[in-house]
């Protein structure tokens, strides 16, 4: 039963009456407590609740950055005086390949992500983002996975190739051994983790805003989280692509990017940088967002031009899907698309101007207060800009001949990485330190530790610029002593211990803290003006407030209180469990209650087990790799099995007038809006074996298959079709079946579309094999083949979904009122036979018209 719920009703503009009305029947806060409960002991992993994972979060991503910093300085140590041999030449590779790398992708990604898991919820008033345990799961796939790689280095067996990997360097030929496959396997599954993060955070902000809260009002750095997430979506699949080619090349031959046999190795700089270059917005575009909520709360007024900085953001987030030739402009691309991009990329220094714009005249219009964050503030403005300028000189197309594969790069890098992100970062973690735990971190240690950063920062990094316009390659484990490198090198070395010290600092102060140290935090030390500085506890508020403006705190000075005495929405818990109010994407009114889902081992262990797979993959383990995985599916069913509760309860009052049920389905739902994002993750990955088959055809056409030949015969290519088409059918057939309660018909569906997609995949496979095909022969051979895999891991992939409806139906626990399951199945069905028989007339068709 569900009732309209979008109709207007009590709106409180000004706040006021409240939402509630108080004072609030007894028991009602207690109730909240214990529902949201940590569970103790060795259990505590359990927990699935986002401002738990958060935390676990944020520290794991600071321990990466803390061991790829120690391996930094060990380059230092190496190259701080000509000629020497602290480390040798394999190990000095394998140093700067694990420091870029798990900068890059163990620690710049997900601690921006971790901070967001963290903070949004609070910020959003929301008691918790939509899929708890999806975070849970990301964040244990991300530590173990993490962990592992890391310990590649004690086994000498760390990926040697640079952390963007070139091939053919990386190949089988050249990188025997499973360093590189470390990487490969590594890096691409925890992909997965931080994709799982962004749909959360996506769904987060669109669905669970409190209400109020419309689009116009959205707080800046959720805006940016949103355009970040949304890059994460469409960028990573390239390099999850990227990296399965490679793998499997490594692994079976197929040659995607090996020349002699019709492959190409700028295949996979167009593909890795056309996820690189917008990597990098992805880590600045957070730390921006977190700059624009902490400048108007250290001047004391609202943030100057926030459309404009809104804009800028989305504008950057678009735009930074075109760059990625500028990171191939030493490559021998044709000249005109290099004025293209190199125009392009010197544009997109716009909208970074006009948020740099934004924060001075906020700062130079406001009274500014001098905290440790402000410090760290300031300190970014000066080395971004400084980053920035570099980066408009490399986008200079003779420039960057000039500097490339220079220590002028690594220069203009490291200032905008370490400008643009860990300074912010650092900003905020003082910032933002009392949320966490109720207690400051020090003043006086933060001062010191800043000063010895930016000091140290500069010192190491500005006379790189000099040494890298002196000539010096980066990737050196050393150089001779009569170049006049020396004495800039030293000064590089000597900055960045004086970096490390102020890293340390911290540490030591968040150490103190974490222990219990360090003053504790009034309720807003810095008189912030947005919800996370709410009174707060593991549920988030204690109620939700009614959102007017874009600085709720400081447009409604008594919110606080009001809240705190459950004079909002959602005061208690209705219904028992823990639960949140979902809102429309856009005007944020209330639509339904959504229960959440506690803490549970599923995501503890099929972290674990996921990442115990990729581990015997990389390996080599083939068939014991299938333990784990088995286990990991096994655990994602078991936590999944009690969620998908159906309308348990009738509607509830969540205060203000309205009353909203505690389940929906179809397209208002937020599993239906988590699978319709996860179906742009696959379309995008599909559209990027798409790009490899016509990149690589137009390389090599002479591999393909002329005017038809060799190909299989069209009623192959008819019957694919046809089947695809049946499974398409039959899925829907069995929607209808729902509608009516026909348990018989929905099995009976499920099992004939199953079937239709098996027979296709096995007709499809035997087609292409009878025509001689052989993956390792040619690039054609390899595309073929992978795009007949890709749908063969579809129609696996279906297989477990079509089970798991089916299973849930013969439980009784699929019918009319109760079917986000089967919607999900359905969505993911559809999806696949568009694609297989996309697949299929690229594959039949392609060659015949185009040659
Ligand atoms: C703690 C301070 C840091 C120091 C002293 C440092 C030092 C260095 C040095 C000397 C190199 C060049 C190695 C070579 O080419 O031979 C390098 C490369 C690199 N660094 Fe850092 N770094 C620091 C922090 C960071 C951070 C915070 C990030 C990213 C968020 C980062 C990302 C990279 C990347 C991507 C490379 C390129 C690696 C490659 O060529 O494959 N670094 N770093
Ligand atoms: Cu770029």
């Amino acid at each position: 039963m569900t009732l309209r719920t979008d109709e207007p009703r009590d709106e409180f503009p000004g706040g006021r009456p409240t939402p509630s009305p108080i004072p609030r029947p007894p028991g009602e806060e207690e109730e909240l407590r214990r529902l949201w409960r940590l569970p103790q002991g060795i259990a505590r992993v359990t927990a699935v609740n986002n401002s738990q994972v958060g935390v676990w979060y944020i520290g794991t991503a600071l321990l990466f950055f803390l061991i790829s910093g120690v391996l930094a300085l060990a380059i230092r140590l190496q190259l701080a005086v000509p000629g020497n041999d602290l480390l040798d030449h394999g190990t000095y590779n394998q140093f700067f390949t694990v420091h870029g790398t798990g900068m890059m992708f163990l620690f710049a990604v997900p601690i921006v992500e971790a901070i967001g898991v963290f903070l949004l919820p609070s910020m959003l008033a929301a008691r918790d983002l939509p899929f708890p345990r999806l975070s849970a799961f990301a964040f244990w796939a991300y530590f173990f996975g993490g962990i592992f790689f890391f310990c590649s280095l004690i086994f000498d067996a760390a990926p040697d190739g640079g952390w963007f990997m070139y091939p053919p360097l990386t190949s089988y030929e050249h990188s025997p051994g499973i360093n590189t496959d470390f990487w490969l396997l590594g890096i691409g599954f925890i992909e997965i983790s931080a994709i799982a993060g962004a749909i959360e955070i996506v769904i987060g902000i669109l669905r669970t805003r409190p209400p109020g809260m419309t689009l116009d009002k959205l707080p800046i750095y959720a805006w940016s989280m949103l355009v970040m997430a949304g890059m994460i979506i469409f960028a990573f699949p390239a390099v999850i692509v990227a990296t399965a080619l490679l793998e499997i090349e490594r692994a079976f031959h197929w040659p995607f990017f090996i020349a002699e046999r019709g492959g190409d190795p700028l295949l996979w700089q167009h593909l890795f940088w056309f996820f690189g270059h917008p990597e990098v917005y992805i880590i600045f575009l957070p730390a921006a967002g977190l700059v624009s909520m902490m400048v108007p709360t250290l001047a004391r007024r609202p943030l100057v031009g926030h459309d404009w900085v809104v804009l800028a953001l989305v504008g950057t987030g678009f735009f930074s899907f075109g760059l990625w030739v500028h990171h191939m402009f030493a490559t021998g691309i044709p000249s005109l698309s290099l004025s293209f991009f190199s125009a392009a990329s010197m544009a997109v220094a716009v909208p970074s101007g006009i948020q740099v714009f934004a924060w001075i005249a906020t700062l130079g219009a406001g009274r500014v207060q001098w905290t440790v964050a402000t410090h760290f503030l300031f300190g970014f403005l000066f080395i971004f800009v400084l980053g920035g300028l570099t980066g408009v000189m490399v986008a200079v197309v003779p420039f960057d001949w000039q500097a490339h594969d220079s220590y002028f790069v690594v220069a203009h890098l490291h200032y905008v990485l370490i400008g643009g992100m860990v300074f912010p970062v650092f900003a905020g973690l003082y910032h933002w330190w009392p949320t966490l735990n109720g207690r400051l971190l020090s003043e006086r240690l933060g001062r010191w530790a800043f000063w010895l950063m930016f000091i140290g920062f500069n010192v190491a990094f500005f006379p790189m610029h000099i040494s890298g316009l002196l000539g010096m390659p980066r990737r050196v484990y050393t150089y001779p002593g009569d170049l006049g490198w020396n004495l800039l090198n030293m000064i590089s070395t000597v900055g960045s211990f004086v970096l490390a010290l102020g890293v340390l600092l911290v540490l030591i102060d968040i150490a103190r803290s974490t222990f219990g140290g360090g003053q504790k935090a009034p309720d807003n030390p810095w008189n912030a003006g947005t919800l996370e500085w709410l009174p707060n506890e593991l549920y988030a508020t204690r109620s939700i407030p009614h959102v007017t403006g874009l600085y709720p705190l400081w447009e409604q000075p008594d919110l606080p209180r009001e809240v705190r005495e459950g004079a909002h929405y959602l005061p208690g818990a209705p219904t028992g469990r823990r639960e949140t109010i979902v809102t429309s994407p856009i005007e944020a009114k209330p639509q339904y209650l959504m229960p959440l889902p506690g803490p549970h081992w599923g995501p503890f262990l099929a972290g674990l087990f996921t990442a115990v797979h990729f581990m015997c993959l990389t390996v080599q383990w083939y068939y014991p790799s299938l333990v784990p995985a088995v286990l990991a599916i096994a655990m994602v069913i078991w936590w999944l099995w009690g969620l998908d509760t159906g309308a348990d309860h009738p509607p509830q009052d969540v205060g203000g007038g309205w009353r909203v049920p505690v389940y929906i389905q179809g397209p208002k739902n937020h599993s239906w809006w988590g699978m319709v994002v996860l179906l742009l993750v696959d379309g995008t990955a599909f559209a990027c074996l798409i790009f490899t088959y016509l990149f690589l055809w137009t390389v090599s056409p002479d591999v393909w298959p002329a005017g038809g030949g060799g190909l299989p015969g069209l009623p192959w290519l008819a019957g694919g079709l046809a089947l695809w088409g049946l499974s398409a059918l039959a899925i829907g057939w069995a929607r209808r079946a729902v509608d009516r309660n026909r348990h018989g018909h929905v099995r009976i569906g499920l099992i004939l579309a199953w079937a239709a997609m098996v027979v296709g995949i096995l007709l499809d496979a035997n087609a292409q094999i009878g025509t001689g095909l052989v993956a390792a022969a040619s690039a054609y051979g390899a595309i073929a083949s992978m795009l007949v895999a890709w749908q063969a891991f579809h129609v696996a992939v279906m297989t477990l979904m079509l089970g798991y409806t089916l299973a849930r139906s013969a439980a009784g626990l699929l019918h009319a009122e109760r079917r986000v399951t089967f919607d999900n199945t359905l969505l993911m069905g559809w999806y696949s036979a568009a694609q297989g028989s996309i697949a299929l007339l690229l594959l039949h068709l392609f060659p015949r018209l185009a040659i």
